[in-house]
């Protein structure tokens, strides 16, 4: 017999003898539950607060300053709060990646952050959270997963990021240049939507010509490396570098160096993230513009997953404010920067 028929039949009953029979005034009545109906009553859980809450954080790498001042925003966001906090480091690993989530499902953590370090290739990891009940919080970068996979991405708009940095590098040029643009980790959603808004701009621009472009994987060691090679390739037949950030610029910027060349004079260089290095390059003359991208996502993260984890319904979308910086007024805002 089905529980709610049981209810519907037992219930009738039950008010019928309490109508009957006296009741002593004061005397506690106890009416055992059946253990059927027991389980069939809804459970309700106490609400989650930041001192009981477990959180999974599978992050990057530390490819970047930007990835470390995230990394520093999630761990002491989570420390002040007295969140638990389970962190791991997959070093640019997306395989450690799985590995990370995997670990957190059989930890039975209350959320799941990730930044996913490429967009695809992720098999069925994310469906494995999601039959364990516990939500996915993507942080920085998401991943192509299917829309009941994860709860909310919480991020940059890099689509804007490269429009701006197109914007910026049409203003600097006068329309007219030969750009070289190094791009970040191949497939990772950065790299690939500043490409995408980069090349939006240009369109309407036909002076404005990408000769080539490159992954510098979105480290300084990389960016270097790589503008040594297009330097050894191409001369100085390019007037323009786009770096898909702060970092590669940077690494750029020593190999024109290196090369003879002035950085932010004969080559006009823009970048993305806006660390204080760049501000520093900007102040030297070496850089000619950041566009800002904010690492500091700690405390939106943990404010997204608390009510997640009460059930609350948050925006798909949560988008970060950002800006863009230019050598003019870099020496005053330096010292405000926190990354
Ligand atoms: O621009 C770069 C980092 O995902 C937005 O990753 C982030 C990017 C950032 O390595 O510096």
């Amino acid at each position: 017999m089905k529980i709610s028929t049981t209810l519907l039949l037992v219930l009738p009953l039950f008010l019928f003898m309490q109508g009957c029979t006296p009741q002593p005034a004061k005397a506690p009545i106890t009416h055992p539950i059946p253990a059927a109906q027991q389980t069939a009553l809804p459970t309700i859980r106490p609400k989650k607060t930041f001192q009981n809450l477990v959180v999974g954080f599978s992050q990057i790498g530390a490819e970047s300053e930007w990835r470390t001042a995230d990394t520093e925003s999630i761990k002491q966001e989570a420390a002040r709060l007295g969140v638990d906090l389970i962190f791991m480091d997959a070093q640019q690993q997306q395989e450690n990646q799985i590995l990370a989530i995997q670990t957190f499902i059989a930890e039975k953590v209350d959320v799941i952050g990730i930044s996913a370090v490429v967009e695809t290739g992720w098999g069925n990891v994310f469906q494995e959270a999601k039959d364990a009940g516990i939500p996915v919080i993507f942080v920085d970068r998401l991943a192509e997963v299917s829309n009941d996979q994860y709860v909310t991405y919480l991020g940059s708009d890099f689509l804007e990021e490269g429009r701006k940095a197109a914007r910026v590098m049409v203003g600097l040029t006068g329309g007219q240049a030969k750009i070289v643009e190094l791009s970040g980790t191949i497939d990772s959603a950065p790299a690939v939507d500043r490409s995408i808004g980069f090349r939006e701009i240009l369109q309407g621009y036909p002076n404005m010509q990408i000769i080539d472009s490159e992954s510098g994987d979105f480290t300084r060691a990389r960016g270097l490396e790589v503008m040594r090679t297009i330097l050894q390739k191409y001369g100085k037949t390019f007037n323009a570098v786009f770096a898909q950030n702060d970092d590669m610029g940077l690494g750029a910027i020593q190999a024109m160096q290196e090369y003879g060349l002035k950085p932010g004079v004969d080559i006009k260089i823009v970048s993305v993230d806006a660390e204080k290095e760049a501000f520093q390059a900007m102040i030297a003359g070496t850089l000619n513009a950041t566009v800002e991208c904010n690492p500091l996502l700690g405390p939106q993260f943990f404010n997204l997953a608390l009510k997640v984890a009460n059930g609350e319904t948050v925006p798909k979308r949560v988008p970060s404010i950002e800006g863009i910086f230019y050598p003019d007024n870099a020496a005053q805002i330096m010292p405000t920067r926190k990354y």
